[in-house]
């Protein structure tokens, strides 16, 4: 089979204030973008302590150790797995697997903070910049908002240097 690249993202949201956190990358892979926090998982570490710490690095928020506020599907301290997508080049024989998280504003602490990587910024739920953001991503938001599903998505680009998406797929499955 072919090799395959693990990597997190988890996106912060707000329902009080109907908002979402994303992140402005600055440098390397997919780099003036908005997305939500993550990165490569490293050897003989979690994927779930992967993304906890990835989304610390890059925007200053903590996930807490015990919830504040618990909701479908959601870990003790307030993490939410919503699925995995895959992503294929034609012109590489690498895989991404990234997988995808969310959780509450309330139950992270810190406070919002650019880092080398990432610029941060609050978006209206009605306002996600698809445009600057990967072209994948206006396929599966919605079932990443969905709260009572799981998904994954297959996603074919041309090339790994450029982000024009020839192939896209994508489930749900009903949380247990
Ligand atoms: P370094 O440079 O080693 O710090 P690292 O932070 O480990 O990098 P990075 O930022 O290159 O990894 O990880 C890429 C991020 O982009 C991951 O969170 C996965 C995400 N990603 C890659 N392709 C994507 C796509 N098509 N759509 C999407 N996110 C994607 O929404
Ligand atoms: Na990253
Ligand atoms: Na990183």
């Amino acid at each position: 089979s072919k090799p395959k690249k693990l990597f997190t993202l988890v996106f912060v949201y707000d329902d009080h204030k109907r908002r979402l956190l994303l992140g402005l990358k600055k440098r390397g892979f997919g780099s003036g973008k908005y997305n939500g926090f993550g990165g490569k998982v490293e050897a003989n570490e979690s994927i779930k302590n992967a993304a906890i710490r990835e989304l610390s690095e890059e925007c200053g928020l903590n996930v807490r150790e015990t919830a504040v506020e618990l909701g479908d599907g959601c870990d003790d301290n307030g993490l939410t797995f919503s699925g995995i997508n895959f992503f294929n080049f034609v012109d590489n024989p690498i895989v991404f697997e990234v997988h995808i998280f969310k959780v509450a504003y309330s139950n992270v602490k810190g406070i919002v903070t650019e880092s080398d990587e990432m610029r941060p910024q609050w978006f209206g739920y009605d306002e996600i910049p698809y445009d600057q953001m990967w072209p994948d991503d206006r396929h599966w938001f919605p079932s990443l908002f969905k709260k009572d599903v799981t998904f994954t998505g297959c996603y074919v680009f041309e090339s790994i240097e450029t982000d024009i998406l020839l192939e896209k797929d994508l489930r749900e499955e009903k949380r247990l």
